[in-house]
C-alpha cells in the first residue's frame, strides 16, 4: 500500500510549509535577535537539584556559562520499601536544574560515570541544533563530551537523554529543566522551587517490596504503576513538603519527563495568579489546573493568603492518591478570616496516604562467599545479581529488547556453548551476533562481577526462562579465563 501516492505534491506542501516556518522566524529574529548578543567573561554554572532552583539571573549580562553534568546509574528509594535503579543526570530525578539567560553561550560538558554500564547523552529543547545536543553528546561510560550552544528563545525547557531505547532512558528518570530567563530576568518573587513529574513502569505493582526491575511491557501500555513528582513517592510531602509564608509569592518551574503521561497540575486550594503557558512567553491569568505535556514544562506563580497545608496534585486524581502524583505547600502565618473561615478539617486530602500499603523488607545482610552451595542457594543469589546487572539491558524475564539487547529466555546462543557465554560476560561483546534468528549488533559492556558471582548469576541464566538448566560452576568460569 502507498499512502503518499503522487511524491511531487507531497514535496510541494513540504516546501511550502517550510517557507512559511522560515517566514515566522525571520520577523521574530528582527525584534529580539539574541544571536547577536556579545557574551562579556565567564562562569561557573550553579546547579541544584530539586526542588531548589539556583539564584535568578537578575540582570547579569550574558556570558559564556560552563555546565558540568555527571550521569550516575544508581539505587534509590521508589516509595518505603521499594527501590528502583535510576539513571540521572547529577544523582537526582529530575536530574540538576541549570539556570541561564538569553544570549548566554553554555560550554556543555556531560560525564558518563565509569561505573556506568550504558552509553548516554543528552537532548536540549533548549538548544537550536541537530538532535538538541544529542548528536553531540553521545558518551560511554567513563567518557566525557564537550558541545557548545547559544541561548536564543527565553523560557522554561525540559532536557532528557536520548539514547536508543529513548523511552527506557527516560523513564528511568533521565530528564531535567533548564531556564532560559529574559533580558533582565524574571520578576522577583519570594520563593521559588522546582517540580518535574515521571512515569515509572516496575515489575512488581505499585507498592511490590524490594528492587524493582523496569517493566517495558507495561511502558508500552502506557501503563504505569507510579506517577509521581520528583522521582519518587513522598518527595514532597511532611518534612519534605515545600515551605513558604502568609503573603508571600511562590513560583513554581514545573516539569514533565513523561515518558508517557501528561499532567494535569494543580494545586488544591490555591488559584495559579499567573501561568507561562506551555513554560513560554504568553502568561495567561487566575488558572485552576494547567496541563503540562509529556516533555514540556510551565512557570506557576501564586500569592499564598492564608495558612494551611496546601495539596500539589495531578488532579488526573487517582495518579495523586493511588500512584504518588501528591505533594505539600505548608504556609505558615496568621490565619485571616476573610479570606478563610478556618472551618478545617485536618488530613481530609490525604485519608488515604501517598501510596498503597507495603510489607516491610527483612533487610538480611548479604550472604559471604560460600563454595559449598547448593543450586537452589545459586540460582537464588544470581538471581538478584542479574536484577542489580544485566535486567537493565536483558529486561526482567530474560526477553531483551528488539533491536538493541538479544534475548537470553530460550537463548539458542546462550544454550549451544557455556564457555562462550561465560566469555561474554566476563570481557563484553561487540559485533555482529545472531540470536534466535534475529541479527544483533550493539555492545555488551564488561561485567565487574567476581568468578562466584558469575557462576551464580549464569546458572540463574540457564535455570530461568526455558533454558537448558546448566549449572555453571567457579572452575568453569576459571577455564573460560584462562583460554582465549
Ligand atoms: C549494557 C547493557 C548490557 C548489560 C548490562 C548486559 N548485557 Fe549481555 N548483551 C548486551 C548486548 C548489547 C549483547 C549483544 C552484543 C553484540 O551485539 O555483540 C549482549 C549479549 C549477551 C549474551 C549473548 C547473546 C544471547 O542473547 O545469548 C549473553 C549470554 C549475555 N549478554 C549475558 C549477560 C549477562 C549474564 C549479564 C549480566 C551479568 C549481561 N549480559 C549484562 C547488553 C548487555
Ligand atoms: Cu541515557
Amino acid at each position: 500500500m502507498n499512502i503518499i501516492k503522487d511524491k511531487s505534491k507531497y514535496f510541494v506542501g513540504l516546501l511550502a510549509a517550510s517557507m512559511m516556518l522560515v517566514g515566522c522566524g525571520e520577523s521574530k529574529k528582527k525584534t529580539i535577535d539574541p544571536a547577536s548578543i556579545q557574551i562579556t567573561g565567564t562562569m561557573d554554572a550553579v546547579l541544584t537539584s530539586p526542588p531548589y532552583v539556583p539564584e535568578s539571573v537578575g540582570n547579569r549580562e550574558a556570558k559564556k556559562l560552563i555546565v558540568n553534568m555527571e550521569i550516575l546509574e544508581e539505587e534509590g528509594t521508589m516509595t518505603d520499601g521499594t527501590t528502583y535503579i535510576y539513571w540521572t543526570f547529577g544523582g537526582s530525578v529530575p536530574g540538576s536544574f541549570i539556570r541561564t539567560r538569553v544570549g548566554d553561550e553554555v560550554e556543555f560538558t556531560l560525564s558518563n560515570h565509569p561505573d556506568n554500564k550504558l552509553p548516554h547523552n543528552i537532548d536540549l529543547h533548549a538548544v537550536t541544533g541537530p538532535g538538541g545536543g544529542a548528536t553531540s553528546s553521545f558518551v560511554a561510560p567513563g567518557h566525557s563530551k564537550t558541545f557548545s550552544f547559544k541561548t536564543l528563545n527565553p523560557g522554561l525547557y525540559v532536557y532528557h537523554c536520548a539514547t536508543a531505547p529513548v523511552g527506557m532512558h527516560i523513564a528511568n528518570g533521565m530528564y531535567g529543566l533548564i531556564l532560559v530567563e529574559p533580558e533582565g530576568g524574571l520578576p522577583k518573587v519570594d520563593k521559588e522551587y522546582y517540580i518535574m513529574q515521571g512515569d515509572f513502569y516496575t515489575t512488581g505493582d505499585n507498592g511490590a517490596p524490594g528492587l524493582q526491575a523496569f517493566d517495558m511491557k507495561k511502558a508500552v501500555a502506557e501503563d504505569a504503576d507510579y506517577v509521581v513528582f520528583n522521582g519518587r513517592v513522598g518527595s514532597l510531602t511532611g518534612d519534605n513538603a515545600l515551605t513558604a509564608n502568609v503573603g508571600e509569592t511562590v513560583r513554581i518551574y514545573m516539569g514533565n519527563g513523561g515518558p508517557n503521561l501528561v499532567s494535569s497540575f494543580h494545586v488544591i486550594g490555591e488559584i495559579f495568579d499567573k501561568v507561562n503557558i506551555e513554560g513560554g512567553s504568553l502568561i495567561n491569568e487566575n488558572v485552576q489546573t494547567t496541563l503540562v505535556p509529556s516533555g514540556g514544562a510551565v512557570i506557576v506563580e501564586f500569592k499564598v493568603d492564608v495558612p494551611g497545608t496546601f495539596i500539589i496534585v495531578d488532579h488526573s486524581i487517582f495518579r495523586a492518591f493511588n500512584k504518588g502524583a501528591l505533594g505539600m505547600l505548608k504556609v505558615k502565618g496568621a490565619d485571616d478570616k476573610t479570606l478563610y473561615s478556618g472551618v478545617k478539617q485536618e488530613g481530609i486530602y490525604n485519608p488515604e496516604g501517598g501510596t498503597i500499603q507495603t510489607m516491610p523488607t527483612d533487610g538480611k545482610p548479604k550472604a559471604k562467599v560460600n563454595t559449598n552451595k547448593s543450586l537452589k542457594e545459586k540460582i537464588a543469589l544470581g538471581k538478584n545479581l542479574y536484577t542489580k546487572t544485566c535486567f537493565a539491558c536483558h529486561q526482567a524475564n530474560g526477553e531483551g529488547i528488539t533491536g538493541a539487547f538479544p534475548p537470553l529466555a530460550k537463548s539458542d546462543y546462550l544454550n549451544a556453548d557455556v564457555q562462550r557465554a561465560i566469555k561474554i560476560v566476563l570481557h563484553g561483546k561487540t559485533g555482529k551476533i545472531t540470536v534466535n534468528g534475529t541479527e544483533y549488533n550493539s555492545v555488551m559492556t564488561k561485567q565487574t562481577l567476581t568468578d562466584d558471582e558469575i557462576a551464580d548469576v549464569m546458572t540463574y541464566v540457564y535455570n530461568s526462562w526455558g533454558n537448558n538448566k546448566t549449572e555453571v560452576n567457579v572452575s568453569d568460569v576459571m577455564e573460560a579465563k584462562s583460554s582465549h
